[in-house]
């Protein structure tokens, strides 16, 4: 058996065209069903329904052979006991401080203050913003960091945007691009050994199939 972990939206929406490449097809809908673990016209191969940020801690620990997860994700867990053998090309987006329209970022970063930042990416902003030499109180949040410039708890957040559009609709404006986003197949180091047969020609299938046309 090949367990597959992934994360209801659109991680799951994007990985259904590679698994159909490789012929197989989940029998349930997530957006309808309320099961975790879902069937496939392959009675050897099965997709459990994860948090995005659990996918890796799924792998790592051999409760599923693979995942897909965000780089945003990946780094966060720190992909301990994960192979990443591919880059899916999905799930793409990028990872951004943005502040309050109105707020001059630049002029606190040239005058050197001290920085709140909100996000949920601790670790990516902590690596960001020592490397740019800005000293930054980090105030962990698990959602909707877009409100925190609103109301005066956060100078700048760091968060994911794709099309700008959260962004605009909160009155913030982006003003650093800190890296790309897209998401990874992980695979269990362990299971890669010992079901190799299996999961080859697996891997083989997604590469072909995450390849776009320029
Ligand atoms: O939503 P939930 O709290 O359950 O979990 P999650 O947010 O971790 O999962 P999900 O499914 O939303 O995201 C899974 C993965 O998709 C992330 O880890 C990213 O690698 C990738 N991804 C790609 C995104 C986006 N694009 C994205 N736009 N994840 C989140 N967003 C959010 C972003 O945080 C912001 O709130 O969408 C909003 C911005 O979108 P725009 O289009 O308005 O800019
Ligand atoms: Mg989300």
């Amino acid at each position: 058996m090949i367990t597959l972990a992934l994360s209801k939206g659109r991680i799951f929406d994007e990985t259904l065209p590679l698994l159909a490449a490789a012929g197989i097809e989940v029998l349930e809908d997530p957006e309808k069903s309320r099961k975790l673990i879902l069937p496939t016209n392959r009675a050897d191969v099965r997709v459990v329904l994860v948090r995005a940020s659990d996918v890796p801690t799924y792998v790592q620990f051999g409760g599923a052979d693979m995942g897909v997860a965000g780089n945003d994700v990946l780094i966060e867990h720190g992909g301990h006991g994960l192979y990443q053998p591919l880059d899916l090309q999905i799930a793409k987006c990028h990872v951004s401080v943005a502040v309050q329209d109105g707020f001059d970022y630049a002029y606190a970063v040239r005058q050197g203050a001290r920085l709140r930042v909100a996000t949920k990416y601790t670790a990516i902003a902590r690596d960001f913003f020592a490397q740019k030499g800005v000293h930054v109180d980090l105030v962990k949040l698990y959602g909707s960091m877009e409100l925190a410039p609103l109301i005066g708890m956060a100078d700048a957040i760091v968060d994911l945007v794709s099309t700008g559009n959260t962004l605009r609709a909160n009155h913030l404006v982006e003003v650093e691009r800190i890296m790309e986003i897209s998401s990874q197949l992980v695979v269990n180091q362990a299971a890669l050994r010992l079901k190799q047969a299996q999961l080859r020609p697996l891997i083989d299938v997604f590469a072909k199939a995450s390849v776009k046309p320029e």
